[in-house]
């Protein structure tokens, strides 16, 4: 065979797998010395809470539509990426670059809509969010951190679970060590970093009654006095206990409540708080139990893990069947375009290790944020 010809052969063969990888490869979002963040080739901005996608949604519009994501240069200076695609007659496009801001920078998601067809179209914009994340009127929280900001509040189409966390908790896998034999949920906490509550609500039948057991451990303290909890279970007397005095260090140890959805809502509400004045605030929780109610419920059994089968719920609190309250949601806005309209919204995006701040307590305008970056380029090349 002829040598030049395989040599040609294979170079165009390298040459066609370089465009196509190029074609569907994710682009990195980068500031110089901050970790990137990326989107990828569906078009989802990726961050260490999880991601974020837009589309379209409405009357008339196709389900899906093809996505192009390539890389940009911004005001020929920013790398950035671009994507594109064609929902009937409106055209999507985002486009995100990473802004320097102190400490760990923040992405910038703008999303464009244009009508092509000289026709007016009503539909909806949709960001879809990951598992927990919660919609408010300026920000998404994820666990408690602002990981986006709104440009104006959004309608949320957001699915409610049977029952899960509904506070600002964070999840601590692994940070009890008891050191006496009790159910392996006992390990995983959540806490309540900086005071706030932790707070679990569970669909009951209107009014209902559970004998609740909640489970806690102590890991971080040694001596008592330090981080008391005051347990709050809907409609019964509330408990304040302090797991060192009552148990000692890494000893698990449970209390019961008899718990009854009160109001009638539909809801239980179970609650783990600060002891105002107490050295720590932060409250944390290991286990929830809800039995049917009852007399005799034996609490070592409980402990051991060994009436599990018998729960109508068992929650391994920060651990693995732990869940959000709020199934992955949408952030939405209802847009009307006039023919050949177009609209576009900037959304501050938490890259990792980051928060962000809403629009109105920041002084920062897309304007700024993009002459902020292409300074810090232009510096860069400089150097
Ligand atoms: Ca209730
Ligand atoms: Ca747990």
């Amino acid at each position: 065979m002829n040598v030049k010809l395989l040599i040609l052969k294979l170079f165009l063969i390298a040459l066609f797998l370089l465009i196509v990888s190029r074609g569907l490869s994710q682009v990195p979002l980068a500031s110089p010395g901050l970790a990137p963040s990326l989107m990828d080739a569906q078009g989802r901005l990726a961050e260490d809470w999880g991601a974020v996608s837009v589309r379209l949604l409405g009357e008339g519009m196709p389900e899906h539509a093809e996505i192009v994501v390539r890389e940009a240069r911004l005001d020929n200076l920013i790398p950035g990426v671009e994507a594109q695609a064609q929902y009937g007659s409106v055209a999507l496009t985002l486009t995100a670059f990473r802004a320097p801001v102190w400490p760990s920078g923040l992405d910038v998601l703008t999303v464009r809509v244009q009508e092509t067809a000289g026709r007016e179209a009503r539909f909806r914009v949709a960001l879809d969010l990951p598992e927990g994340a919660q919609v408010a009127s300026s920000l998404v929280r994820m666990n408690g951190r602002a990981v986006i900001a709104l440009p104006e509040s959004a309608s949320a189409d957001q699915p409610m679970r049977e029952w899960g966390y509904d506070d600002d908790s964070t999840p601590m896998p692994g940070w009890a060590r008891p050191e006496r034999a009790c159910d392996p949920a006992f390990r995983n906490i959540r806490a309540g970093m900086n005071g706030v509550p932790i707070r679990y609500r569970f669909a009951v039948a209107s009014k209902a009654r559970f004998n609740v057991v909640l489970g806690l451990c102590e890991s971080h303290w040694s001596q008592s006095g330090q981080r008391p909890v005051v347990l709050k279970v809907e409609g019964a007397p509330l408990q304040e206990v302090d797991p060192l005095a009552r148990w000692g260090r890494h000893i698990p140890g449970a209390l019961l409540f008899e718990g009854r959805d009160e109001n009638g809502d539909g809801v239980l509400e179970v609650q783990a708080l600060p002891r105002l004045g107490a050295p720590d605030t932060n409250p944390i929780l290991n286990v929830i139990w809800l039995f049917p109610p009852g007399e005799g419920l034996n609490l070592d059994q409980v402990i051991a893990g060994r009436l599990n089968a018998l729960a109508v719920r068992y929650v391994d609190v920060g651990g693995a069947n732990d869940q959000s309250l709020y199934a992955g949601g949408r952030a939405e806005y209802a847009v009307t375009l006039p023919p050949n309209g177009a609209r576009e919204w900037t959304f501050l995006v938490a890259c990792p290790g980051a928060s962000v701040t809403s629009w109105e307590r920041s002084d920062w305008t897309p304007a700024k944020l993009r002459r902020a970056a292409a300074q810090v380029w232009r510096e860069w090349k400089e150097r």
